[in-house]
């Protein structure tokens, strides 16, 4: 049996932030659309999906805040997503701000499957950002405020004929957390982001968002032999730039289709998942070549 899925980055445009929930759902059913048209089996929309990237803003109201996150999902506006994607036999990730019954926040995305079951879920573990108010700067970026960093480690699931993981935007830059994915024999993951342009603490890196995005997804993939679906939520968003170029990446690091717009955008690609045997079993053979014994300090706190 062919283990070959075509896959799909369904980027986002920017969310305005009195944008309603029915509306962006209207959007991302257009894309997953669009994608399922194209021959896509699997749909990866951004973190944060379903709202603008609120961390943006300081909220002095916990009720303002609670206003972009989800009590439950589906919910009746993520709803016709989750029919129309069963319909067509289409799985899908999906980023969202999740709030548990005990009122946990969590940054969060799940991977829904064909039939429209949720088969994974992770809470991102890696929060960039700040936790107090800072006015100097010309936007927020509060992750640390508004979310608790996920308690689920890093799963993975068997899905779509093959080992399937999630990291979460700020995830992405950590070589720890592919290592992770790696040695559970990730053969496609799967990132959402919301990244600006504009790093208020170190501005002189500005236009090196773009390079440090692939850097990273690229060296990511090579080095864990797996596929690797990127998707940005992109464009000027409530006068935040947010950078694009959302990607698919082969196991050899190869950038095999890209995003050329900062708005709604399908990148399509064909990911033969027994590609990954080409780095995980020769020069990523993490069983003949990988020396644990000498990574203790990578796993202790200092
Ligand atoms: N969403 C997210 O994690 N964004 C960060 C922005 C840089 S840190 C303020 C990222 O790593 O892309």
């Amino acid at each position: 049996m062919s283990r070959s899925v075509i896959v799909a980055a369904a980027q986002l445009g920017p969310i305005a932030r009195n944008e309603s929930r029915e509306r962006v759902v209207r959007r991302l059913v257009a894309l997953l659309r669009e994608a399922h048209g194209r021959g896509a089996r699997l749909v990866v929309f951004p973190e944060l999906a379903l709202t603008t990237f609120f961390p943006r803003w300081w909220f002095a109201d916990p009720a303002e805040l609670d206003a972009f996150f989800e009590t439950e999902m589906p919910s009746p506006a993520t709803r016709p997503l989750f029919e129309v994607a069963a319909e067509l036999g289409c799985a899908f990730h999906l980023g969202y701000a999740e709030r548990t019954p005990e009122g946990r926040r969590f940054n969060t995305a799940i991977l829904v499957d064909p039939s429209g079951r949720i088969v994974l879920k992770y809470r991102k573990v890696h929060l960039p950002g700040h936790r107090e108010h800072e006015p100097r700067r010309p936007f927020q970026h509060l992750e640390k405020r508004y979310f608790e960093p996920g308690d689920l480690g890093f799963p993975t699931v068997e899905a779509m004929g093959g080992r399937m993981g999630i990291l979460i935007c700020n995830d992405r830059r950590w070589p720890e957390a592919w290592r992770v994915l790696g040695l559970a024999g990730v053969e496609l993951a799967m990132v959402g982001y919301n990244t600006p342009q504009h790093y208020p603490p170190v501005p002189q890196q500005d236009h090196l968002q773009h390079f440090h995005n692939h850097l990273v997804l690229q060296a990511g993939a090579y080095q864990n032999g797996t596929w690797v679906v990127a998707t940005a939520k992109c464009g000027v968003e409530e006068g935040c730039l947010l950078i694009g170029q959302s990607c698919i990446v082969a196991p050899t690091g190869e950038i095999v289709a890209m995003c050329g717009t900062l708005d709604d955008e399908v990148a399509v690609a064909r990911a033969d998942l027994d590609r990954c045997r080409e780095i995980k079993e020769h020069i990523f053979n993490f069983a003949l070549h990988r020396r644990p014994e000498c990574y203790g300090p990578i796993c202790t706190k200092g």
